[in-house]
């Protein structure tokens, strides 16, 4: 496989007619043209279409802008048989059809525990008690009068890839590695609310507690909590979603989605962990030897290829361009290499666009394809010098007992035809 030369960017563009294409052909020893590829009208040049004809929608028919209509197949999915209610379960961000590092707020994957809580934001207050010096209310205005503030970062669910541990099983990236988003969040830093209460000196962990029907509560260490962390009250310039947590939430940069508590409504502060039913029953890591791993919080370095992919078969021999996501729970991803022969040769993917911390980034690499099955597969290493492992290598050390923090590498096998597949190699 050769990197892109100049020949096949000219070739990636359609000439005005099969005489020019045939003539760049011979010039730069390009395919051949096919015989019905001879000279033929297109349409789409010599007639005046639709568009071009009739007026189209005036200003305000749509006041709030929606996707083309040519795009309806951009959207979260679910997989029927994971969960046994829609109110307990999830919907996967479609990542093969995503580009750059921002997930649009309609197709961040959702995990709610008991539906989506629909709450007036004049009605939500935010309660701090505990091991504080003054317990306090805050509606969402006080929020809004602190100082705030935007950050940039991924949010994972433990259970990303989670099926994925005894083997491979679900086909596209979207339902394999679709449990994550990474949006602009606007808000207040948590330590601006806790100054506020004054933490008492022996207070050691928080305990964030969800409005929803769930009553959903995980504990959270005080240094991490007076570290980055956010309350929400804004996603990608606007209002959170209902989905997301409306009308505010946590933010843990780095941390399993779990502890990201939504429709967050209390914070108390103690001086040890609560052994709340998501972190002793779930969210919890149960090893070969029956002893299970509790509050493994970060998330290690991860990455795919999105594209190619199941959901994203190759549909053209020449140039094309891999494209893929990197993140890590611990710091920023430093490096992110790919192979397309299952491992023998491996090269250094570009990244493009913002590389932050505890976000996801975008890597390319432009490739050339002569219709030769591929086995495609990422690597990232964090500013940790940490290495994304292989998914044996963390099944000697986990078993597979456990369906939480799985950042085991992903292989594609690109048939012939271009379609690709889950599979692992042996
Ligand atoms: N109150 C509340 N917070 C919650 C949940 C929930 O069900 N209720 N689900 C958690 C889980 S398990 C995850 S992975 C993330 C998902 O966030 P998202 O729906 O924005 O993707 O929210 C977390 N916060
Ligand atoms: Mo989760």
């Amino acid at each position: 496989m050769s990197d892109t030369s100049s020949a096949d960017i000219l070739n990636r563009r359609r000439f005005l007619g099969a005489a020019g294409l045939a003539g760049a052909g011979a010039v730069l020893g390009a395919r051949p043209v096919k015989a019905d590829d001879a000279p033929k009208p297109d349409p789409l040049i010599t007639e005046v279409q639709d568009w071009n004809r009739y007026l189209g929608d005036g200003v305000a028919k749509r006041p709030y802008g929606m996707p083309s209509k040519f795009e309806k197949h951009v959207i979260r999915r679910d997989v029927s048989w994971l969960t046994a209610a829609p109110e307990s379960s999830v919907s996967f961000t479609p990542l093969h059809e995503l580009d750059g590092i921002i997930t649009p707020s309609g197709l961040c994957f959702e995990r709610h525990h008991a539906g989506i809580a629909e709450i007036n934001p004049a009605d939500h207050r935010l309660m701090i008690n505990g091991l504080v010096d003054r317990p306090l209310v805050f509606t969402m205005d006080d929020l809004r009068r602190m100082p705030r503030v935007n950050k940039i970062h991924f949010l994972e669910c433990a259970a990303n890839s989670g099926m994925e541990w005894r083997g491979a099983q679900l086909n596209g990236c979207q339902f394999t590695h679709g449990m994550i988003h990474s949006v602009m969040y606007t808000g207040v830093m948590l330590k601006t609310v806790l100054d506020e209460a004054g933490l008492k000196p022996n207070a050691k962990w928080l305990m964030l507690e969800g409005a929803d029907a769930s009553g959903m509560n995980r504990s959270l260490p005080i240094e991490k909590a007076l570290d980055d962390c956010m309350l929400a009250f804004g996603m990608n310039g606007e209002a959170l979603r209902p989905e997301q947590g409306y009308p505010l939430r946590a933010v843990i940069p780095g941390w399993e989605g779990n502890i990201w508590v939504k429709w967050l409504r209390r914070i108390e502060a103690g001086d040890k962990p609560w052994q709340t039913r998501e972190e002793t029953s779930k969210y919890t890591d149960l090893l070969a030897n029956g002893r299970a791993r509790w509050h493994t919080f970060v998330m290690d370095a991860k990455s795919v290829v999105t594209n190619p992919s199941p959901q994203a078969p190759l549909r053209h021999k020449g140039p094309n361009v891999l494209a893929g996501f990197a993140w890590s729970g611990r710091g920023s991803v430093k490096r992110v290499d790919v192979t397309l022969d299952g491992g023998r040769n491996w090269r250094t993917a570009r990244i493009d666009g913002p590389v932050l911390d505890k976000s996801l980034v975008r890597f390319y690499v432009d490739f050339d394809w002569n219709g030769q099955e591929m086995m495609i597969q990422s690597r990232a290493m964090d500013s940790t010098g940490y290495v994304q492992p292989t998914k044996d290598e963390l099944r000697k050390v986990r078993g597979v007992n456990s369906i939480y923090h799985n950042n085991g590498i992903q292989t594609w096998l690109v048939r012939a035809t271009g379609e690709a597949e889950n599979v692992e190699i042996g």
